[in-house]
């Protein structure tokens, strides 16, 4: 294969023809938090066969129950009343899910690449010829380089049938961007401090609490089931709600204080609020003295960072500094500064991560009512196989730089790829499974510059995303609804396990990850590793180990178990070990100071947006989640695509108007390939402006998602890595706003 050749593919080409199913009405979005509506749905799914799923469209995993017809086609999904992590109710896009299974852009068949004609394409190839192309170039980079030269890089479930392969295989070079582009610097941040990960879902009792504090997490946008549905009760409750987000989110419209903060200066004001707790004797006195280790260090370290001091640094006024801690100091010990999920902004993310985590000591909330609670999970017996080979080298190795780094990262096995010449760690081979790294992971020209200096890369993928159009090999995976996975066993404060079973049978030539994954191990001679034949006996031995069975659970879909770990919050003055190197809640950070870094949270100044340049802000749409939900037909009718928020200001400084449409070009010269709709709005600061990720697909197969609105991803060039965990820190992109079609007479 001529690696200089290695194009990116747009997949339309060679695709079989498409099977016409309906899409599904689905008026019940966007109000399906609704009781009634549900009892509606309930009863119009009355002839339809039920069976029992966990959703796949984010990583909350809320169990439900998919409804199928007799001529085998998917009618709708609904929540399961057992389930802790959705109650019943699915988010709107939970239930437009069955998009997934209808979308007829779906991948059809195998695909390998080949040349015709001097020109890279694909053509169809059967599974066996196509698994036996796979096998055989793993076996090659193994006899050849070892097999850690052969990378995983993967997201959600078909990332763990995928990761048993690896490590029979012999290679734990696996990485995935929920890592270092999303809460890795939030989980280092917490473990340093209480030694424990915040982890999915967060333990936040924020149904009970008394004051919630967003810092750049906009619950509400960011449609985490449980957490929208216990911050509406929490509002119901009278909970005073503080968003600080340099945008008026729609959290920030539900809370009594919105602080408009200027990008990039949260640990400046995160250092102040610590500095009116303690400097006013506001902190909870007996909780940081039985638990915390270094206060007097904390204290003498935050003297100077008065509200003053922050003013001029966040733009925030010192008495709304000052009566914000004074509201959560009057919740304490039932308050929460959130912790966030998607974290990596400036590179400096877990000493951020670090603060709000030292806040929350400060406040006593860490195992209290409705502040966090100690959450508990079952876990899951491991079906019997052989012990893995130990590989000589893998995530940890290549990530050697970061310390803190507790998962392989992204970036750094992009980077050491596209090193043709990395005689240590020489990686030839990547397998994606369900990642569209180019929309995922800034810096797409190092991507594609790794992409270029491997010897073989295979996707496996629902659609035809642009990754897809990058590999030699392309394996069309069935969707969540057709389809059996591991268990969900996930922490809550309750433990409780979900079974995901086929709705309805694989459409198109379609296949289950672990069926794949399977079929690889065989024909590398892995056998043993995959003594079954069918994953349900999997799923089957492990529910008889749990004193249930696959019988019970095709009927219930959710088992709900006991705590057997003690109770949810900590009793009044109760002995309680942390599980930090002191046992401590540690305000003061030996470990960090042992490997050099700042053993407390130092505020750092980061550039701002030159003269004509505005700072690149993006979040979540309600309605997806990341880039691929974009071409979901369900989804893809309730918002086609995203539009740049820019102020009144700006509008009048750059002569906009709503939706007018523009290009925008970053401080490196890159410009978004499709121009994107204005919305001139009070909601966000006139130094930024602001997108949904996810949009601005150029693959034409994606016929609903192909051209709409602007990648935010793209216009990534620059990104600030986290010295302590490796996270790419994203959103230091200026850009200005061009009103001229710059691609005029170029053809995309
Ligand atoms: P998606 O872009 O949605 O998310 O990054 P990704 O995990 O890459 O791509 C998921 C891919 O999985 C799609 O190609 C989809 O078609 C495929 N897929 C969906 N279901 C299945 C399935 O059942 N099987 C298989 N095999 N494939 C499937 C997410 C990552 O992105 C994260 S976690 C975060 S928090 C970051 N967010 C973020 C951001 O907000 N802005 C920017 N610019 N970048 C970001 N990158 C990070
Ligand atoms: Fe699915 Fe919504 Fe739950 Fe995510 S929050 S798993 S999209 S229902």
């Amino acid at each position: 294969m001529d690696n200089s050749r290695r194009s990116f593919i747009k997949i339309s080409a060679l695709s079989a023809g498409s099977l016409a199913l309906t899409t599904p009405a689905l008026s019940a979005i966007g109000n399906n938090f609704s009781l009634a509506n549900k009892k509606e749905l309930i009863n119009a799914a009355k002839n339809l066969k039920r069976s029992a799923t966990y959703c796949e469209v984010c990583f909350w995993k809320c169990a439900g129950w998919a409804y199928t017809d007799e001529n085998n086609n998917i009618k709708k999904v609904i929540g399961n009343e057992s389930d802790p992590h959705c109650n019943g109710r699915l988010c709107p896009r939970g239930t437009g899910g069955v998009g997934m299974y209808s979308d007829n852009d779906r991948l059809k068949t195998p695909l390998i690449r080949t040349t015709i004609n001097g020109k890279d394409t694909f053509r169809e190839a059967s599974w066996e010829e196509a698994l036996t192309l796979v096998a055989t170039k793993m076996q090659e980079i193994k006899d050849k380089y070892g097999a850690e030269s052969m990378a995983l890089l993967k997201h959600g479930t078909p990332g763990s049938h995928l990761e048993h392969l690896f490590k029979a295989y012999g290679s734990d070079t696996v990485a995935e961007p929920a890592y270092a582009q999303c809460r890795g610097p939030r989980e280092t941040g917490f473990r340093l401090t209480f030694g424990s990960w915040v982890g999915s879902p967060e333990p936040t009792d924020i149904r009970d609490t008394k004051c919630l504090v967003l810092i750049g997490s906009h619950i509400g946008e960011n449609m985490h089931n449980t957490q929208v549905q216990e911050m509406s009760d929490a509002i119901d409750n009278k909970a005073t709600i503080i968003t600080v987000d340099p945008r008026f989110s729609t959290a920030a419209s539900k809370s009594q204080h919105w602080l408009a903060i200027k990008p990039s200066t949260d640990i400046a004001l995160l250092l102040s609020w610590m500095h009116v707790l303690i400097y006013e004797d506001l902190y909870d006195k007996e909780y940081v003295k039985q638990y915390g280790l270094g206060f007097e260090q904390l204290k003498e370290h935050v003297r100077t960072f008065t509200p003053e001091w922050a003013y001029g640094i966040t733009t925030i006024k010192p008495e709304q500094i000052r009566e914000t801690a004074r509201l959560m100091a009057a919740a304490s010990p039932s308050v929460i500064i959130h912790p966030g999920r998607h974290v990596t902004w400036y590179g400096d993310d877990t000493q951020r991560s670090r603060s709000i985590a030292i806040l929350n000591g400060l406040l006593g909330s860490w195992g209290r009512r409705g502040g966090f609670y100690f959450k508990e999970k079952i876990s899951i017996p491991k079906f019997p196989h052989p012990p893995y080979p130990t590989p000589k080298w893998g995530w940890e190795e290549i990530g050697e730089k970061y310390p803190f780094a507790e998962m392989g990262i992204t970036n750094e096995v992009i980077k050491v790829t596209a090193e043709k010449e990395n005689k240590k760690y020489p990686i030839k081979g990547w397998f994606v499974a369900g990642t569209n790294l180019i929309n995922t992971v800034p810096q797409h020209i190092k991507t594609k510059e790794a992409i270029e200096a491997l010897e073989f890369m295979v996707v496996l993928d629902t659609m035809p995303m642009e990754i897809t159009g990058y590999a030699d090999v392309v394996l069309p995976e069935c969707t969540y609804l057709e389809r059996y996975d591991g268990l969900r066993s996930a922490t809550n404060r309750e433990p409780s396990i979900a079974l995901r079973m086929p709705a309805a049978k694989p459409r198109f030539d379609s296949k289950p990850a672990w069926w794949i994954a399977k079929q690889i191990g065989e024909k590398l001679g892995l056998s043993e590793y995959f003594n079954y034949k069918d994953f349900k006996e999997v799923i089957a031995w492990q529910l008889e180990q749990l004193g249930t069975s696959l019988e019970e659970m095709e009927k219930i879909g959710v088992k709900n178990f006991k705590r057997k770990s003690g109770p949810l919050y900590l009793k009044d003055g109760e002995d309680y070990e942390f599980y930090t190197p002191s046992g401590k809640i540690e305000f003061y950070s030996q470990t960090l100071a042992n490997h050099g870094f700042d053993p407390m949270p130092v505020y750092t100044a980061h550039e701002q947006p030159p003269q004509g340049y505005y700072r690149l802000n993006y979040g979540r749409s309600p309605m997806h989640t990341f880039s691929r939900t974009i071409n979901n037909p369900n989804l893809n009718d309730l918002k086609d695509e995203n539009k740049l928020w820019v102020n009144p200001k700006v509008a009048r400084i750059e002569g906009l108007k709503t939706d007018q449409k523009v290009w925008i070009e970053n401080q490196d010269g890159i410009v978004s390939t499709f121009p994107v709709k204005v919305r001139v709005t009070e909601r966000i600061r006139w130094d930024s402006v602001y997108a949904y990720h996810g949009f601005g697909h150029n693959d034409k197969k994606l016929t609903r998602a192909y051209g709409k609105g602007v990648s935010d991803t793209k216009l990534m060039s620059r990104v600030s890595i986290d010295p302590m965990m490796g996270g790419t820190g994203m959103r230091g992109n200026f850009v200005k706003i061009l009103t001229e079609n710059p691609h005029k007479d170029t053809e995309i």
